[in-house]
């Protein structure tokens, strides 16, 4: 296969900088959001669409898993800037049709950047690459579904197929998707959430012995201290800082740890009161800490061991509800305060000022998002925030808890249904209850773990249930080869992304209904269900006709393949599943713990909340009964001279790899994406200068080296030695070995690069296993110098 380089993107950009912004939202944001709707929507669609986003009787926001408030107080327009963006980009109306097909080769396609395609439109009609054609063509639903069942049935053994999904699935899709893995015969059902909260699912089931947050809507309005950690919500969550508002309304204070001070933190103008939209707007964070990327561990510590030295602890708490808590204090005892500084550039001082937060503190809800959970500490670092809840009893009390903030807006509700390639065995004892089978019970592939697989031509068939696989992964060449070892891939989407392009030997678009859209599967109006990030699952249903007839549903498409595949075999019936999603509903309320009466419950204004058993009893379902203070030796990450620390990030016009737009407004960045935001010293001392381009080239512990070619850089205050750049262009950059210690989440927030001035313009770009040549002395790798 020929390696493709995206200097065509490159030239699509034309990078402008500007001064950063201060305040998030306000009337800019109002405007934007209308501009982009009445561009890609036009009038009608607009006002069908947003009138509907979040109300109790209209659909799900797809842009992120933040909560809603009671049906009772919401607004009439209960959605953000990004949200109305996330519609606008589905509810599109433009097409890509089988005529787009027979004009566009492979070769062609494969040249244009993730921003073109999605700017193509909508996919209306099943398409098929045959082996060795050069064009898609179209292909019938069911000739598509004997493909893939066919192809599937012919493997040596089913865990030569990869199920993957995306957090975009609905609750019925789900699980009908892992029931057809499962019956099918294997485990291996990787999701987006491996290279998301995976950390945080991993540390929390073993410190609390669930992996959600502990919070409710409410909780977070009732708080006294509001932690934000490595978490832009401004961009990624904008939602949230309405209730952040409230909160400070009831005297809440909030402390913002983050490397960047995003817009977010210090000004919000709240476009649905007249303060927000004329005035001043809201200051929000009482105090920024700008920590060291992945100094988080380090700081977390610090803060329990001052809080252990002040006194500030919830003895009761303690006592009834934890083990571990002598065995952590000894540990922090003995702190060393040098490598704290050094993980964290932080001072002693700026330290205590946040722990005094906490002490002055009643409640407190510390909040989490991938700034936190894609590091190879990760899992500690989350342990180490658990820690420090627990010794102020903060969890399973109003205004206090552990709230990871989760990313796609069904994600969560895709692992409540069983996507999970390490699902418990009390889950898979209950699928052979309820379908007479017995589901396979060693663990399945997770997404780095099904590259390696497709990489090492042990893997054949891949399915995605939405995303875009190769450019969401880490080690974007070495994710595109895997994949093209397949003998067939198969993406279910809505939209076209380079997974598209990058085919097994063959390959088949199956398009599908997005959540903007009428879903009439069966001669009958369906609905579908979704659970947000505080446990809370509700109903959905679009207000759009399809974009196009031939459009089928997730659910319908996923019921067709286990038909194809499976038959009558387990006698699981697919058929009345995909006529009526309420009969997979009933299969949900016997399968899945908190969902009895599912139907029902789904049916209240607002939905229902799972059970979580430390929110609502204290009760901590570990091999202890109790939360576990846990001890993680402080870690300092070494960066080698001349080389930086860089974390890969969103702008404000993307959605993970759907690029909306080449604007980063609040951080001052227009007309382009390929930049590099560098500390002013920073660049001086490298002997650049800002505005000149670069090829960023990440070196790792085999030798390799990984370049991405051709990104300005920007000076852009953070702590030094920090750098940051968009993902997904500088996944390329992350090689799948980098990975988080037990969750196997890539470390996407901290990957050693060098700015290679004379590089840019050079041929090749990407090396690999040392094919560009190894120099023993510029080797360095993420690891941790341990120093306790
Ligand atoms: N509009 C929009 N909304 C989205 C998405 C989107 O792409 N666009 N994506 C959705 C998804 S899937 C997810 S998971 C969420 C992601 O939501 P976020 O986690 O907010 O996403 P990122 O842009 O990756 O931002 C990471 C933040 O962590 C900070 N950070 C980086 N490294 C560190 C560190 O070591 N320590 C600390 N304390 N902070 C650090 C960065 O400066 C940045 O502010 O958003 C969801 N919502
Ligand atoms: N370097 C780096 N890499 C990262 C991250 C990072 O911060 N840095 N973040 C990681 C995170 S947090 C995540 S969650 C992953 C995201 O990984 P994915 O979830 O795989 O990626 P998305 O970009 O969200 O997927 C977009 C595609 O989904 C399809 N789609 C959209 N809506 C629908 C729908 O309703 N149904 C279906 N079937 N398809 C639909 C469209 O075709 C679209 O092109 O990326 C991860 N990768
Ligand atoms: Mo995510």
């Amino acid at each position: 296969m020929t390696r493709w380089t995206r200097d065509r993107d490159v030239d699509e950009q034309n990078v402008e900088v500007h001064d950063q912004k201060h305040a998030a939202a306000g009337i800019t944001a109002v405007a934007v959001s209308m501009k982009r709707s009445l561009e890609q929507m036009g009038p009608v669609r607009t006002a069908k669409t947003l009138l509907k986003l979040n109300q109790a009787d209209g659909f799900d926001c797809m842009s992120c898993a933040w909560p809603d408030p009671d049906p009772d107080h919401r607004h009439t327009a209960e959605f953000c800037e990004n949200g109305a963006k996330a519609v606008a980009e589905e509810a599109d109306t433009a097409r890509v049709t089988p005529e787009f097909f027979r004009q566009h080769s492979l070769a062609d396609l494969r040249e244009r950047s993730e921003f073109w395609l999605g700017k193509q439109g909508r996919i209306t009609e099943p398409m098929v690459l045959r082996e060795g054609a050069t064009h898609y063509e179209p292909i019938s639903w069911d000739d598509a579904f004997a493909l893939v069942g066919g192809t599937l049935n012919g493997l040596a053994s089913p865990d030569q197929a990869v199920f993957y999904t995306s957090g975009r699935a609905s609750n019925e899709s789900a699980f009908s998707y892992q029931l057809f893995a499962r019956a099918y015969g294997t485990n291996n059902l990787p999701d987006c959430s491996n290279m998301c909260h995976e950390s945080t699912s991993i540390a929390l089931q073993e410190v609390i012995g669930i992996g959600k947050a502990s919070v409710s809507y409410q909780d977070v309005l009732d708080a006294k201290l509001i932690v934000i950690m490595g978490q832009n919500p401004g961009t990624n969550h904008p939602r949230m800082l309405t209730a952040l508002e409230a909160a400070k309304k009831n005297g809440a204070k909030i402390l913002a740890i983050n490397p960047l001070k995003e817009a977010g933190f210090t000004r919000f103008k709240n476009p649905q009161s007249p303060r927000g939209v004329a005035g001043p707007g809201t200051e929000l964070a009482d105090l920024h800490l700008p920590v060291r990327i992945n100094g988080d561990l380090a700081l977390m510590q610090a803060i329990g061991s001052l809080l252990l030295e002040w006194g500030c602890l919830d003895r009761d708490f303690i006592e009834r509800h934890t083990v571990g808590f002598e065995a952590w204090a000894t540990h922090v005892r003995e702190l060393d305060w040098t490598a704290v500084e050094k993980a964290t550039d932080l001072s002693r001082a700026q330290i205590e000022e946040a722990a005094g937060m906490f002490r002055d503190s009643p409640a407190t809800v510390t909040c989490w998002a991938m700034g936190v959970t894609q590091h190879r500490n990760a899992v500690a670092t989350i342990k180490e925030i658990s820690n420090v809840a627990f010794l102020q009893g903060n969890i399973g009390r109003p205004g206090a808890g552990l709230f990871p903030v989760r990313g796609h807006s069904n994600v969560q509700g895709d692992r409540t249904m069983g996507i999970w390639e390490r699902a418990p065995q009390s889950f898979l004892d209950s699928i052979q209850k309820e379908f007479g089978f017995n589901p396979p019970r060693e663990d399945g592939l997770d997404t780095v773990n099904a590259i390696r697989a497709f990489r090492d031509h042990e893997a054949k068939v891949f399915v995605g249930l939405g995303g875009n696989f190769v450019a969401a992964a880490p080690d974007t060449h070495i994710a595109e080869e895997a994949l093209g070892n397949a003998d067939l891939t198969v993406q279910i989407s809505t939209k076209l992304n380079r997974s598209h392009m990058v085919p097994g030997r063959q390959a088949l678009i199956l398009p599908t209904l997005g959540r903007t859209e009428k879903d009439r599967t069966g001669g009958r109006t369906q609905r579908i269900t979704v659970e947000d990030s505080v446990c809370a699952v509700h109903a959905s249903q679009g207000p759009l006709e399809p974009a196009s007839p031939h459009l089928r549903s997730e659910t319908d498409i996923v019921c067709s393949i286990a038909e194809a595949t499976l038959g009558d075999r387990h006698g699981i019936p697919w058929r009345s599943f995909r006529d009526d999603y309420t009969e997979i509903r009933k299969r949900i309320a016997h399968v899945v713990p908190g969902c009895e009466a599912y139907d029902e419950k789904v049916d209240r204004p607002g939905g229902f909340v799972l059970p979580h058993p430390p929110r609502d009893s204290r009760t901590f379902d570990t091999p202890e009964g109790a939360a576990v203070f846990s001890v993680s030796p402080l870690d300092v990450l070494h960066v080698p001279e001349g080389r930086l620390l860089m974390q890969t990030l969103r702008s404000h016009d993307q959605f993970n790899t759907t690029i909306y737009g080449l604007d980063d407004r609040y951080r001052g960045v227009s007309g382009g994406r390929r930049v590099v935001f560098v500390h002013p010293l920073d660049i001086a001392e490298l002997g650049l200068e800002p505005d000149q381009v670069v090829d960023l080239v990440s070196e790792w512990t085999d030798g390799s080296e990984r370049t991405a070619k051709g990104f300005r850089i920007v000076s852009y205050h953070q702590p030094r030695g920090c750098a940051a750049a968009y993902y997904p262009e500088t996944n390329a950059l992350i090689p799948l070995d980098s990975v988080a210690l037990q969750s196997n989440c890539p470390t996407s927030k901290s990957v050693i690069i060098r700015l290679d001035p004379n590089g840019h313009g050079a041929s090749g770009s990407t090396g690999r296993g040392g094919e560009q040549g190894e120099d023993a002395g510029h080797k360095s790798h993420p690891q941790p110098e341990h120093l306790s």
